[in-house]
């Protein structure tokens, strides 16, 4: 809860949207202006998708050493929102290979802030397991007219280099943060010592975030970032990305009134994602794979808060409209040795065309109780604008058309109740979602998690969820416990279904499946997470975490964590703060049989880091699974082993 507390106090100074509305479940500060602890042994240098492992309700799936795809609530991509300042952007790969959380790098952002469940920010649409908001660094108007931070890192297994540089400057009527930072590794050694390959990649990252004040209270602000990923191995894919391209700007006016704030903000991205199997040997056939998204959108947030001040009953109150549209193409060239090149398209063009509108209330009722009321109302447009594609997909569903369109909602609602030490809070929601483009409309996407070619269903229900969540938590001075646990009970639960009349494309695929509902299904999460300051120097964190997903004949859904813990204790003495770290999963029983997945084992390792403050230079060190054992996890695609032991050094200056 501290941390919320920083980060208000970071983006007072330009935000105009009370943090209070935004109940965020958990905030992580990536930076700040290097007073607040950063979660990440590897502070700035740590790679966004470490930052993300950090969060309580968030695990990794891992296709390679790059570009990991976020789960929250043991939910993917497709029940989760991932936002950038609230922009959308919708990735460019039909494989996953690009979540939108690769398009910027750890010095681009101030915070990552998580919403668990159907709760979700203003400008999360489809979001049932979360909302993720990826907030930019903003040093804001009257800050430190000037900072340059300067970092550098390295990692001996798989020699990975991370560079960056950026400068903040601010002024009474202007802003600026700007920064350049690369990243790049070679493939990596599992436990053990053998090489893994095809994990190597590299990357690029610019970004400028710029504010000017027109009046005492219009501003005027604008983003621009610019990742391009190249030579990106998959070991757990059959094919590599050769190029993985975002460019993302945005341009936003806000205005205070003597009572609210109001934010209109247009954007525009471009994703471009190559992949490239060239590099691979005994590739039977050759494929060209290339996909493009572009969103253009808008979104306009009202704040405004009322109350009583005798008493300390107040609403915090946000409206939200937003509006975007999406055109995501993807298609593919086959070339079978001697014979003529084979055309597929994958993704048939959709122009997605969604708009939505938001309200938040916040209301405090006194000093110990709180309730809070969440709930969006969006309909959608889906257009198939290439006629190859439409009519590809159109011989399996003879009565599909070329235009689609879904309303979609969530609510939401949570009590809050505060007494001596402890807290206690209950809530509900219900919400729903559209079928992805892939569910509806993908058209023979292999998939190397199961060994399927999957294809689309234009005829699939909308996917909803209820949820109900619970949490209680009591501290003291030394010592802290809290207790989270919430569930969803799906109805028409979107997953894929073997489908024995039709053969696959793809060479050593083992058939066809095609989305489509199930009839209900459950996930269900409860973690347990405890603070103990054994002494003034020594500390232990400490964290578990049991889940369960079952499907509608009572069968395990794929994916779900088995359980898992963290400890962690941390001694400080003057400028050094060392932390020794013991993290594991039990064997995975209830794995998916039926969805493809194999058993993962238990595994435990052991990692040692240390930060040293050394006026402007911080230092930090570490080893990761010190025992170099061999393991991976249930989210590692394919059980792809993870990284050996791992000696790394960051060096960061902060002028
Ligand atoms: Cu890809």
């Amino acid at each position: 809860m501290l941390e919320t507390v920083l980060l208000t106090s970071v983006l007072l100074a330009d935000s105009l949207v009370p943090d209070k509305v935004q109940n965020l479940d958990e905030v992580l500060i990536v930076s700040y202006e290097g007073r607040a602890k950063q979660r990440s042994v590897k502070g700035q240098v740590a790679s966004i998708d470490e930052h993300l492992g950090e969060l309580r309700n968030v695990n990794m799936v891992r296709r390679g050493s790059y570009a990991w795809e976020p789960v929250v609530n043991n939910m993917q991509t497709e029940r989760l929102s991932t936002t950038i300042d609230g922009m959308k952007i919708f990735y460019a790969c039909t494989d996953k290979m690009d979540p939108v959380t690769s398009y910027v790098e750890s010095g681009n952002l101030q915070s990552i802030s998580l919403n668990s469940g159907l709760d979700g920010n203003p400008q999360a649409t489809g979001n049932i397991g979360g909302s993720l908001d990826l907030k930019l660094r903003k040093i804001g108007f009257e800050a430190n007219p000037r900072q340059i931070n300067l970092s550098a890192g390295h990692e001996w297994n798989g020699h990975l280099q991370v560079y960056g540089a950026d400068a903040a400057f601010s002024g009474r009527r202007a802003y600026l943060n700007t920064g350049v930072f690369s990243r790049a590794a070679d493939c990596y050694q599992e436990g053990g010592g053998q090489l893994l390959n095809y994990s190597q990649f590299s990357k690029v990252n610019l970004f400028a975030n710029a504010g000017v004040r027109l009046t005492d209270t219009d501003v005027l602000e604008s983003t621009v970032i610019f990742d391009r990923a190249t030579d990106v191995g998959y070991p757990a894919l059959n094919m590599d990305v050769s190029k993985a391209q975002g460019f993302i700007t945005s341009l936003s006016f806000k205005h205070r009134f003597s009572k609210a704030g109001w934010e209109t903000k247009a954007y525009y991205n471009h994703i471009i994602h190559i992949m490239d199997d060239t590099t691979r040997p005994d590739v039977a056939i050759h494929m060209d794979m290339p996909g493009d998204s572009r969103t253009t959108g808008l979104y306009s947030l009202l704040t405004t808060s009322f109350g009583d001040y005798e008493s300390s009953y107040q609403h915090d109150i946000a409206v939200n409209y937003d509006l975007y549209y999406n055109r995501l193409f993807a298609d593919m060239t086959m070339y079978p040795g001697g014979a003529a090149p084979m055309y597929m398209v994958t993704w048939p063009d959709v122009g997605t065309l969604n708009t939505g509108l938001a309200v938040t209330d916040n209301v405090s009722i006194d000093e110990r109780q709180s309730l809070r009321l969440s709930g969006k109302l969006a309909w959608q447009q889906q257009r198939l604008n290439n006629e190859e594609g439409y009519s590809g997909q159109k011989v399996f569903f003879p009565l599909m058309t070329d235009s689609y369109h879904q309303t979609t909602g969530r609510i939401a609602a949570s009590y809050q109740f505060s007494i001596f030490n402890s807290q206690f809070s209950i809530g509900s929601g219900w919400g729903s979602r559209a079928p992805s483009v892939t569910e509806a409309y993908g058209y023979y996407l292999n998939n190397t998690f199961d060994q399927y070619d999957y294809m689309g269903n234009p005829h699939l229900s909308n996917e909803s969820a209820f949820e109900l969540n619970s949490q209680f938590s009591i501290q003291n001075s030394e010592f802290s416990i809290s207790v989270d646990a919430n569930v969803f009970f799906f109805k028409d639960y979107i997953i894929g279904h073997l489908d024995p009349r039709l053969s696959a494309m793809t060479v050593g695929a083992e058939g066809v499946k095609v989305y489509g509902n199930l009839d209900h299904a459950t996930i269900a999460n409860v973690s347990l997470t405890a603070d103990w300051q054994i002494t003034g120097n020594l500390a232990w964190n400490g964290k578990f975490s049991y889940s369960h997903g079952s499907d509608d004949e009572g069968d395990p859904l794929p994916l779900i964590s088995p359980i898992a813990w963290r400890s962690r204790l941390q001694y400080n003495y003057h400028r050094l703060l060392s932390e020794l770290e013991v993290r594991g999963n039990a064997r995975q029983k209830n794995y998916a049989v039926k969805y493809g997945e194999t058993e993962t084992s238990a595994w435990n390792i052991v990692n040692l880091s240390a930060v040293y403050q050394l006026s402007v230079l911080s230092i930090r060190a570490g080893i990761e699974n010190l025992f170099d054992k061999k393991y991976s996890s249930y989210s590692d695609w394919n059980n792809i082993p993870q990284k050996g032991r791992n000696i790394f050094l960051n060096l960061t200056v902060e002028l």
